[in-house]
């Protein structure tokens, strides 16, 4: 870990090669900014990474420089990475305001969607969220913005199936009353003759 007054570097890794790569297929120089102001093109969202998606050779290496351009702190997350090289998975770079940061990773041959995001509460839910995808990647993961739409709806969002039943189940009702009433006033009137 390498930390200082403007943030850390967890994991980083530019010479260990994956078990499965004989050597490095490309050097990739990835510029990574994050800010508020790469929100404002999605509708809702709060944070984001000036890219949503970065594709990669199997067993590039890649050379991130993370500029955090706001007055707040910044994650750079990569998950899912093989735990021998990367403890718990991840390459972690975090700057705690305005400023850059750089760090390497190796990835391995596996063709695989990696999940990019910054951990701070609600940040990722609020658009910071990317992926980085490996030899095209296995997939898209789920609320990207511009790329994949939610697995759940908002939870407030209406029940329109409750409110639909509930709406049949009230005409019933309301049916019942007014046909049983005109029965019973038909009766009433015509014991009267
Ligand atoms: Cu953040």
């Amino acid at each position: 870990m390498v930390m200082d007054e403007k943030g850390m570097v967890m994991n980083a890794n530019s010479d260990n090669l994956p078990k499965d790569c004989p050597q490095i297929s490309e050097t990739v120089n990835l510029i990574v900014h994050a800010g508020q102001k790469y929100a404002t093109k999605f509708n809702g969202k709060m944070f984001a990474f000036d890219q949503q998606q970065w594709n990669v050779k199997p067993c590039a290496k890649i050379n991130i420089t993370f500029i955090n351009d706001d007055q707040i702190r910044h994650q750079f997350m990569i998950h899912g990475l093989p735990g021998y090289l990367y403890p718990d998975g991840m390459v972690h770079l975090e700057l705690y305001g305005e400023g850059e940061l750089k760090a390497s990773l190796i990835v391995p041959s596996q063709k695989k969607t990696y999940l990019v995001h910054c951990e701070l509460a609600q940040h990722a839910e609020k658009g910071m969220k990317a992926q980085l995808k490996v030899g095209g990647g296995d997939g898209d993961l789920p609320n990207i913005s511009a790329i994949s739409s939610p697995i759940k709806m908002d939870a407030y969002s209406i029940d329109w199936t409750m409110l639909k039943w509930g709406g049949m189940v009230i005409l019933v009702v309301v049916t019942l009353i007014f046909v049983s009433g005109r029965w019973l006033l038909f009766r009433h009137f015509s014991r009267r003759k």
